[in-house]
């Protein structure tokens, strides 16, 4: 049975990815973080049988423990402080985090393995917003970066260290460059499920309108359940290498709230959507969109779930939660 050890297991993708490795064989071990993590109980519904290990991605001592442990065939470093904006505010932990992070987790493996790194396999969750003010479109691996955020320096770091620990230690370490990938699963701080949050409260009288920033910006949105195949299909490959994740096809926020407020009925959305200076940013990234070819002949992977359908799976899922609440109360 081949163990794997996820860091951010109670995020979205840390949840779709156990879901994905428990159905292939896997014993899932997943990192959890704090005193008492409300997330654990969804965790141990999702992904049956996992084993949930107590430790931090700022904490080196915890994440040797937790190799030692779990003595993992496979690490996915999913852990990290997410979201962009948060990023600006709270820039060193976001540093620590999902920089620094980074560097603990492969010192993890090293000192847990006495120096030997033959055995495991290594995936980092690397990004688009490594692209940044971009300089080539479509963005693909050669693209060079210019990160826009603490959060996009913070992850350049860690996908230069996850090659530089391939080339220095010969480590099977692959960095996937996933744009961004969605789901009923995603944090209500991202646009794409504020906006099928806010739209279904909307829709059932629970909410008047909703606020946002940058309207312009436009995103390479894919569905997540679809994206961590790619990682688990990195780690299978005979030698490790760096991948764009991508559907190709990019849309702007305004696109977005055309689908969103469509599928309840709404055509005219103006009267409900309110600019708000705090969500706009210090500086943004104003169009990504990935070339995924690379993935596609190497991996063999495609993107199921198009645009349209992933907003509306959204809105349906808020919409089913929402009224569910609504009737308790
Ligand atoms: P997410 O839902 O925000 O999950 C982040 C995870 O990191 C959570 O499990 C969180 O734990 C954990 N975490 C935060 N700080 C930690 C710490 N100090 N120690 C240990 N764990 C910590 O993010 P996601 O959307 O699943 O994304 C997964 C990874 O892919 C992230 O690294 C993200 O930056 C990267 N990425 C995401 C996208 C995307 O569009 N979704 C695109 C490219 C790259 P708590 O539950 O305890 O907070
Ligand atoms: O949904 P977002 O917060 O995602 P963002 O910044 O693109 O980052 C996500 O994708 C990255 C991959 O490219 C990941 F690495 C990262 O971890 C995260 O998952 O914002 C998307 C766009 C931005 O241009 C933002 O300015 O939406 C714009 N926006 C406009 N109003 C808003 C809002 N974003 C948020 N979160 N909230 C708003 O009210």
């Amino acid at each position: 049975m081949p163990r794997a050890l996820i860091t951010g297991i109670t995020g979205q993708d840390g949840l779709y990815l156990g879901e994905l490795l428990v159905g292939r064989g896997y014993e899932v071990f997943g990192l959890v973080r704090g005193q008492s993590n409300p997330k654990v109980a969804t965790v141990e519904r999702l992904v049956p049988g996992v084993v949930l290990l107590e430790g931090d991605l700022t904490d080196l001592p915890s994440l040797i423990g937790a190799v030692e442990i779990s003595q993992p065939d496979e690490v996915y470093n999913l852990g990290a402080i997410s979201f962009v904006g948060l990023s600006w505010k709270q820039a060193e932990l976001t540093g620590e985090t999902t920089g620094m992070g980074v560097l603990r987790v492969l010192e993890a493996l090293r000192i847990a393995g006495g120096n030997d790194l033959s055995r495991v396999r290594f995936y980092q969750a690397s990004s688009s917003e490594m692209f940044g003010k971009v300089r080539e479109t479509p963005q693909r691996e050669t693209t060079p970066f210019h990160p826009r955020s603490p959060y996009g320096v913070a992850k350049t770091f860690g996908h230069y260290l996850t090659v530089n620990y391939r080339e220095s230690y010969g480590l099977f370490a692959c960095s996937g460059m996933l744009f961004n990938h969605e789901s009923p699963r995603r944090g209500i701080e991202f646009v794409t499920r504020k906006i099928s949050r806010a739209v279904a409260r909307i829709s059932l009288g629970l909410q008047d309108s909703v606020s946002l920033g940058n309207l312009e910006s436009r995103r390479d949105w894919g569905f997540a359940g679809d994206y961590v195949d790619a990682m688990w299909r990195m780690l299978q490959q005979d030698t490790p290498d760096d991948f764009v994740v991508a559907t190709g096809e990019t849309h702007s926020i305004r696109e977005l709230l055309d689908v969103a407020f469509a599928r309840v009925g709404i055509e005219d959305w103006s009267g409900y959507v309110r600019s708000d200076p705090r969500f706009f940013r210090p500086a943004e990234v104003d169009v990504l969109v990935g070339d995924a070819s690379k993935a596609r002949e190497v991996l063999g992977w495609k993107p199921r779930v198009g645009f349209h359908e992933l907003v509306e799976m959204m809105v349906d899922a808020d919409l089913a939660t929402e009224a569910a609440a609504a009737d308790r109360h």
